[in-house]
């Protein structure tokens, strides 16, 4: 059998907002163990858990103040220990979130760094003013602002490619490669089946010169994957990852096919996977937020370019910092559950490990808040700092950044109709959204026709089908609605996937002479004549 993370299926938990089980309006490590049940039904073989760390929580708990240390909102360390156990009893692994690009500034190693003679200044980026007082260089962070924050105290600045909270560690010190060591063996050892690794490109930084002048994140070319980048991966994979059956998954924006294959390519022993973003900023301008328009036929170059130039993809189309897919690629009004299920057939016929983010199994939409005092993602306001510095009116911004914000997937998990949508009993941390009422979990458990149980038999059906999950990708037509691929084993299986990407009835080129059995359909079709209503999607065995 191939590498057992090549064969299931993931579920990323963002906690704060799955399940609240002591009604503090927060979700928590106990909530998650009470719905163990439902993702073994749901056929995921790994959790991958968002970080429950110790955190002070400016950007969500990706700002660990302590690595070895549960942050007390989720829970205590016993129930983590508890979660790993029953995930296990249920045949399901937990890899976990490795942020170790930045640190919080309330973590001890940054307390003591702040101390010029301290042993610690070097974990981090500390540099003096430049000569006109000012930061050391031109670079900003993801988050639109300075990358450099001041400290009066020593008179230095320390650099934060994120929230100014999220002061970056010093990759050139050993010392630093060889806690983050100890770091992963505690959680290899406590159970974790692997590591998402955050920025995991970002951690090595060449030169501290200028960048060109950029809108955002200005000074990258000096530490998007940089070879440094690469040594440190391979050192942490030498000394820990080997010594253990686990896999990782690196997260990489901003990330060249080029530099994917070097981070990912098995005989160079780095990562096992990579997210990129290409597939998800089609319609975008520089990354995220500035919407361009559409086209179906760019979708699939994106697809074919990742799938075929990749010895192994992450494939996934939400996480906890995108908008959800219904609401970005698909419809979210008439033709919800329609096109929630062509993306559920989408995601679960690509090569490679799928991820499926929590809620995209319900089909749960982009928020419903009207402005942005509603909002809570530090992004999401820096952004829109950013955008009115550019004299951007405040309407235009809110309809930008309302498409594209974190938060669209951080509003708490839609289990039922209930008020707190069976999520918490308390106030919820982000507002609930109020199609809970329609569209939740409890309503779709037992309906035949629900995306919950669409997605079900997808997994099922990826699950036992050894062409959907190592078959060879190939494009094979696209026009401005219409994408199609085939999955191949050769002289064994072949499927043609056909979706329509569109509001509007569609052909495709495969009219007439085409054989193939319907296997996946989202709208009852029983045999294939080369007409696509909106919003359809259908797989066919071919042979
Ligand atoms: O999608 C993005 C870039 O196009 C950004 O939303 C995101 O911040 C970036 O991908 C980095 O994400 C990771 O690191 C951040 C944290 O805020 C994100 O939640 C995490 O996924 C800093 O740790
Ligand atoms: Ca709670």
């Amino acid at each position: 059998m191939d590498k057992w993370w090549k064969e299931q299926v993931v579920y990323q938990i963002y906690p704060r907002s799955f399940q609240d089980s002591n009604n503090d309006g927060i979700g928590d490590i106990p909530g998650i163990v009470s719905r163990l049940d439902s993702l073994k039904e749901l056929g995921v073989g790994i959790i991958w858990l968002s970080p429950v760390y110790k955190s002070p929580e400016y950007d969500n708990g990706y700002d660990i103040s302590d690595y070895r240390d549960i942050n007390p909102r989720f829970g205590t360390m016993a129930d983590m220990e508890h979660l790993f156990s029953e995930a296990a009893k249920r045949g399901i692994k937990i890899i976990m979130d490795l942020v170790i690009n930045h640190t919080s500034d309330e973590h001890d190693w940054f307390i003591k760094s702040r101390d010029k003679t301290s042993p610690y200044r070097d974990y981090y980026i500390w540099k003096p003013p430049s000569e006109d007082g000012g930061p050391p260089n031109n670079w900003t962070t993801f988050f639109g602002d300075d990358a450099w924050e001041y400290d009066p105290e020593s008179e230095e600045y320390y650099l934060h490619l994120f929230h100014e909270t999220q002061p970056d560690l010093n990759y050139r010190n050993p010392k630093v490669i060889e806690e983050i060591k100890e770091i992963m063996h505690f959680w290899l050892k406590k159970g974790a089946a692997g590591f998402r690794c955050d920025v995991i490109n970002l951690i090595y930084k060449t030169s501290f010169e200028d960048g060109i002048h950029r809108v955002a994140v200005r000074g990258r070319e000096h530490f998007l994957t940089q070879e440094g980048t690469h040594e440190i991966i391979k050192e942490l994979r030498r000394d820990v990852l080997s010594h253990y059956d686990c896999f990782t998954v690196g997260e990489a924006p901003m990330i060249s096919l080029r530099d994917a294959k070097l981070l990912t390519d098995s005989e160079r022993e780095e990562l096992d996977m990579l997210f990129y973003f290409d597939h998800l900023q089609v319609d975008r301008l520089m990354e995220k937020y500035i919407p361009k328009k559409f086209s179906a036929a760019k979708l699939l170059k994106v697809l074919t370019k990742w799938q075929q130039g990749l010895e192994w993809n992450a494939v996934y189309l939400e996480n906890h910092d995108q908008p959800r897919i219904i609401s970005h690629y698909g419809n979210d009004g008439e033709y919800r559950e329609r096109s929630a299920k062509l993306f559920a057939t989408m995601l679960l016929t690509l090569r490679g490990t799928v991820f499926i983010y929590q809620g995209q199994e319900i089909g749960m939409t982009n928020f419903d808040y009207t402005r942005i005092k509603q909002l809570n993602d530090v992004e999401s306001l820096g952004v829109d700092r950013l955008l009115r510095s550019y004299w951007i009116p405040s309407g235009l911004r809110w309809k930008w950044i309302a498409s594209s914000s974190r938060d669209n997937a951080r509003t708490p998990y839609q289990w039922s109709a209930e008020e707190g949508a069976g999520f918490t009993k308390g106030t919820p941390w982000l507002g609930i959204n109020k199609n809970h009422t329609k569209i939740n979990y409890e309503e779709q458990k037992q309906r035949s026709d629900s995306v919950l149980t669409f997605y079900r038999n997808m997994i099922a059906l990826r699950n036992s089908n050894n062409t959907l999950k190592h078959g060879e990708f190939a494009p094979a037509y696209s026009d401005r609605q219409v994408i199609s691929y085939t999955r191949t084993i050769a002289r064994d299986e072949q499927f043609t996937i056909i979706l329509n990407l569109s509001g509007k009835p569609a052909k495709s080129p495969f009219e007439g002479n085409f054989m193939g059995k319907v296997i996946v359909t989202n709208v009852g079709r029983t045999n294939y004549d080369g007409n696509l209503a909106p919003w359809e999607a259908v797989v066919l065995k071919v042979w």
